[in-house]
């Protein structure tokens, strides 16, 4: 069982990591359309992380004997100005889910739940690594500017980006 306050948190952060996984399919499908088919790969393997992170919050949830409450899910943007902007964008979403995962560690400890605050160590590393690759994608966008030959190169790069499922019965690890 949770608290209240912690059963309505989770459940809200499993809302944002779904809104997560609808904004990098709506990033996905904008980079594919403007013929960015690497960055529509790397955004779209983005959304497939994302997808694991939600079914991680659904199944702990679960696991804990408590129902999982599904709330609505924010339509994303669907344009964007270029690529620069798309991973400017991703950076600062994902700095924004960095403090909600920071507040909901906070949170645990403070309601003494102590398997939720273990639960939450692998988000507070992963936030880690999402946001560092976004700024070396920023700092490499900033460096290539206008040059449209360096972002195709770029742009081989991202399409070499792959899903790397996680164990069965990982879920709720
Ligand atoms: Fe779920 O890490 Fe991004 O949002």
């Amino acid at each position: 069982m949770f608290t209240d306050k912690l059963r309505t948190a989770m459940n809200k952060q499993l809302n944002n990591e779904f809104y997560s996984a609808y904004l990098y399919l709506s990033m996905s499908s904008y980079a594919g359309s403007i013929g960015l088919k690497g960055a529509a790969n790397w955004f779209y393997v983005q959304y497939q992380e994302e997808m694991v992170h939600c079914m991680k919050f659904f199944a702990f949830i679960n696991s804990r004997g408590v129902n999982v409450e599904l709330g609505q899910v924010a339509a994303p943007p669907s344009k964007f100005k270029s690529l620069l902007d798309m991973f400017q964008k991703t950076l600062k979403h994902e700095e924004g889910i960095t403090a909600s995962i920071n507040d909901l560690t906070d949170l645990a400890l403070s309601e003494k739940d102590h398997a939720t605050h273990i639960f939450l160590q692998w988000f507070v590393t992963e936030q880690v690594e999402e946001e560092e690759n976004d700024r070396d994608i920023i700092g490499k966008l900033k460096l290539i500017g206008d040059n449209g030959q360096g972002l195709l190169q770029l742009d081989t790069e991202l399409a070499a980006r792959v899903f790397v499922p996680p164990p069965a019965n990982t879920a709720a690890a």
